[in-house]
């Protein structure tokens, strides 16, 4: 009688030894940062904050792309949800430096402890050396942490430029969706910066957009589409239809009241 109590209390500390250890080694806590990638940290002197910078994807293409901005006190460890940050991208060619559009965090609020923003990378580095700089002000305290990012081209570029015919301006146009592809509707989304400067690429929300998708190989298009439309920050969203898997061109005209700035640009997806 005893010796069964004794094995049914050890067996009964085994299952509470076992089930907790379970819940500690493998439910892990869901991190804010699953599913991206880090690319990079470090310190952020001044601010007392240390920053590390996440992507979505494993190689930065040229072409718009989004990071995320995880900070935290240098001193404490503690998460910083609250603060107001700067991004400055710039690329050394050697003979001469430029910036590129980027989007700073929408909000100094962090999102699920991140600080989403942006950078749309125009060249890819085989061209020279890209530097992004992410100033913080973080209760009152202000640093900068520079990081450097390889960008090189995809297969099928995500960015386009063309020089306006109405006014002669150069503007930048960068794929954001369908990032994946598929048969049927997808979502559409473009971003417009205009180059003001070498230093200056300020988002564009003066142009109308047609936009016609087909299968140069095939001699078709497709039904349903619609144009994508300015929701600000330089941001258009319409919905394109692809009938079928295979290349397909994107062609878009850019209009700026009744006037056309360009009609020769498209991109190509395949998938
Ligand atoms: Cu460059």
């Amino acid at each position: 009688m005893k010796k069964s109590f004794n094995v049914m209390l050890s067996l009964a500390s085994f299952i509470i030894l076992f089930f907790t250890s379970c819940s500690k080694n493998e439910i892990p806590e869901s991190s804010p940062t699953d599913g991206l990638t880090k690319i990079t940290e470090g310190y952020a002197p001044g601010a007392a904050a240390k920053v590390e910078v996440y992507t979505s994807v494993s190689v930065i293409n040229t072409g718009y792309t989004n990071l995320y901005l995880a900070i935290y006190d240098s001193l404490s460890g503690n998460r910083v949800d609250n603060a107001n940050i700067q991004l400055t991208p710039m690329m050394d060619m050697g003979s001469m430096q430029h910036s590129s559009p980027f989007e700073n965090p929408a909000s100094v609020n962090a999102v699920n402890h991140l600080f989403p923003c942006s950078v749309v990378f125009i060249m890819p580095s085989t061209a020279g050396n890209w530097t992004v700089s992410v100033t913080v002000l973080v209760n009152g305290k202000l640093g900068t942490f520079s990081f450097p990012v390889t960008v090189v081209d995809p297969v099928k570029s995500t960015l386009k430029s063309f020089t306006a015919l109405n006014n002669g301006a150069k503007y930048f146009v960068a794929l954001i969706n369908p990032v994946k592809p598929h048969i049927g509707i997808n979502d559409m989304e473009i971003a417009i910066y205009k180059k003001e400067s070498m230093m200056s690429y300020p988002a564009e929300n003066g142009f109308t957009i047609l936009m016609e998708p087909e299968m140069p190989t095939m001699g078709h298009g497709s039904p349903n589409n619609v144009n994508p439309i300015g929701i600000g920050n330089g941001h258009y969203k319409g919905k394109v239809n692809f009938t079928m898997t295979g290349l397909w061109q994107v062609n878009l005209e850019f209009m700026m009241g009744s006037e056309v700035a360009d009609d020769t640009q498209f991109f190509e997806i395949e998938f």
